[in-house]
């Protein structure tokens, strides 16, 4: 294209106008060369459902695959009412059953798990929130001071009556032999700890998302479609100039576009404007692997995932 004030002084000038990027590239080289560079001390993690795909837990809301589209054998009213506490005390059977599914044991970790950890041994990661219940994190190795259970797990139970805690193994074998857990001091339903709609999330989410987020110094989000709040807006939580990367099969978190550019709420902008946002879509362990390469950190990885699959 010929442009009247000439091409250089044209790339110039919109050079001028285009703010200064903070990653030397808006994609996986861009991520790589800012860890290389030695910015990244304190990287947080942000994870979904997306993430335990690969391991064979279905997510919520991918088309035709996703939990939610597969909802026939539970007999629900409608798909969120699995997770829902009304629904819960009528109707335990439901969710009873899946937790039956997803216990921890029944599935193994994915590379993008072992890619967490791996940030972990390298000494940059400084938290890994996750909305997974499926305990896979630790699974892989990552100790539990490194994770935030956003939506809890089934380490612990309790009554959802009297609020007893109730011991995880003997729930699990109740679960197994699909009887229904009950409280041992007032006979109410007894549920694992997971967070149902409308609960309140752990402490731990709150305090550890106001002392990380600001520290972060480089967001890595996997396998979410970033819908479910307040995990969400933890994206919005890093300061203004710390670089984010998004891995997914699909393109999430960006503003409502009808909302205009006042009401982004800190969400990627993988538009015009973008200095600091990265987007590899396609499959976590795709994502990671390419990461890893680009890192130069291919036999440490090996090494994690074929010793600790050989262990477990
Ligand atoms: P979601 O809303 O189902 O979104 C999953 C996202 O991951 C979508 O954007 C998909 O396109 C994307 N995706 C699917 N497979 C892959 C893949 N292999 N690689 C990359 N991206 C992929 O799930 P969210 O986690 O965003 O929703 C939050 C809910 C889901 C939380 O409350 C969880 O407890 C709940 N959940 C957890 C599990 C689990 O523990 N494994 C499973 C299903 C649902």
């Amino acid at each position: 294209m010929h442009h009247p004030i000439g091409e250089d002084e044209f790339e110039r000038y919109w050079d001028k106008l285009e703010p200064d990027k903070i990653l030397s590239s808006l994609d996986l080289h861009g991520v790589a060369k800012w860890i290389r560079s030695g910015k990244a001390n304190n990287i947080v993690v942000m994870v979904g459902a997306g993430m335990s795909v690969s391991s064979g837990i279905p997510d919520f809301r991918s088309p035709g695959t996703g939990l939610y589209d597969n909802l026939q054998k539970y007999d629900l009213p409608y798909p969120e009412a699995i997770f829902d506490l009304n629904h819960f005390q009528t109707k335990p059977g439901a969710f009873n059953l899946l937790a039956k599914e997803l216990y921890p044991g029944n599935f193994e970790a994915t590379p993008a798990h072992y890619f967490v950890r791996l940030l972990h041994e390298k000494g940059l990661l400084l938290r890994c929130f996750t909305q997974n219940i499926d305990s896979l994190e630790s699974q892989a190795g990552l100790s539990k001071d490194k994770i935030v259970a956003a939506h809890g797990n089934f380490d612990g139970a309790a009554c959802i009556k009297c609020g007893a805690h109730a011991d995880p193994e003997s729930v699990r074998q109740t679960l197994e032999l699909d009887g229904e857990p009950s409280c041992a001091k007032c006979g109410g339903l007894v549920k694992p700890n997971i967070v149902f709609f409308g609960e309140a999330l752990p402490e731990r989410f709150f305090t550890c998302a106001h002392n990380d987020m600001p520290k972060a110094d480089l967001l890595v989000v996997l396998g979410t479609s970033l819908t479910v709040h307040p995990f969400a807006g933890l994206v919005g939580q890093v300061s203004n100039d710390t670089p984010r990367l998004l891995i997914n099969r699909e393109m999430v978190g960006q503003a409502d576009p009808t909302f205009g550019p006042t009401f982004s709420g800190g969400f990627f902008n993988f538009g015009i404007g973008n200095t600091r946002d990265a987007l590899f879509l396609g499959d976590c362990d795709d994502g990671v692997q390419q990461l890893v390469d680009l890192l130069d950190w291919g036999l440490e990885f090996d090494a994690l995932l074929n010793k600790t699959s050989a262990t477990l």
